[in-house]
């Protein structure tokens, strides 16, 4: 009978993609998409960092050249200028104690190892340097243990205000300033546990919600509607398009949200608008727990792993 009873379990169980359960298997979480045809870009940097990336090790310095931190110097300036108008307090606030406690400024690209041990004493995130775009379920399992896989080239000179693909500028002036709230903080560590073991096609409604919340999110503040999304906060252009009343905007709803197109190659022509932080997170929390998965899991800060528990 038990053999019978044990069978029966583990149908369900072989069929949930695998998904890491302690923070070191996050080595394992390094799936890279190429969606740009190397041949097609060939001054592509990409290449540039990849032999420096050794996986688990301490963070790499990387000394950037001359021509490096120029591009750098012109998109710092260039964004800085709109931030206090665009970007949302929570925004602002990181920004600002990243300029007094981590070197961020004009004069130079700031190194991950440091700005990881910043992040990790204001809400516990740290970060992992990647070598481009990962799978979405990859990228998103690693939120799960408060791990932000993170870029470390920059953006060709050529082109400084745009990046086909996330670069340094990208991370560390779009998606860092917003970890060190800790409230959004959780906001990305529960969108990474709602997507551990999900089907593929659970793993591309996140990523939309992803896409609109965490890269392209609006909110309101004080009555005005301001920008959240490191896609918004890391483009001069973008920003100002998505505050401009031109595009459309919908109130956030994970349900309508979750299968909304999105564009990758152009602006948006939608914005999804939240009442609040605290608002965004009670809703994406409803809608996570309705994604059926035959197992719960909890994440212990103790021993950065999870617990995973079957359901009856
Ligand atoms: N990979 N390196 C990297 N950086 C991202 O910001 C990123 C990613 N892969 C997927 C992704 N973002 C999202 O657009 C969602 O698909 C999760
Ligand atoms: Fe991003």
């Amino acid at each position: 009978l038990k053999r019978v009873a044990d069978d029966v379990r583990t149908i369900p169980e072989e069929k949930v993609p695998w998904f890491p359960r302690k923070i070191r298997d996050l080595d394992k979480c390094n799936l890279l998409i190429t969606k740009y045809d190397p041949d097609m870009d060939q001054d592509h940097p990409v290449s540039v960092y990849l032999s420096n990336i050794a996986r688990g090790e301490p963070l790499p310095r990387v000394e950037y050249t001359p021509e490096e931190v120029a591009t750098w110097r012109e998109v710092y300036r260039t964004l800085r200028t709109i931030y206090p108008d665009l970007a949302c307090r929570q925004f602002l606030g990181g920004l600002q104690q990243l300029e007094r406690e981590c070197g961020y400024g004009e004069d130079g690209i700031p190194q991950l190892r440091e700005v990881s041990a910043f992040l990790r004493e204001k809400t516990g995130f740290q970060l992992r340097p990647v070598a481009g775009l990962l799978s979405a379920r990859d990228f998103l399992a690693s939120l799960a243990f408060r791990v932000f896989q993170c870029t470390q080239y920059i953006r060709h000179a050529s082109a400084p205000m745009h990046s086909p693909e996330p670069d340094c500028c990208h991370e560390l002036l779009g998606h860092i300033p917003m970890l060190a709230d800790k409230e959004f903080a959780q906001f990305s560590q529960e969108i990474g546990l709602a997507s551990l073991g999900a089907s593929d096609e659970d793993i591309e409604r996140l990523s939309t919600l992803y896409w609109f919340t965490v890269e392209f999110g609006l909110c309101k503040q004080n009555g005005t509607v301001k920008a959240y999304g490191a896609g918004l906060l890391s483009s001069y252009g973008e920003l100002i398009y998505a505050l401009s009343n031109e595009p459309e905007y919908k109130p956030f709803n994970p349900e309508e949200t979750a299968i909304q197109p999105y564009q990758d190659q152009t602006f948006q022509p939608v914005y999804f608008v939240s009442e609040s932080f605290e608002d965004a997170k009670i809703k994406m929390r409803r809608y996570s727990s309705s994604i059926q998965r035959p197992f719960s899991v909890r994440y212990d800060p103790f021993t950065c792993s999870l617990e995973v528990l079957d359901q009856p």
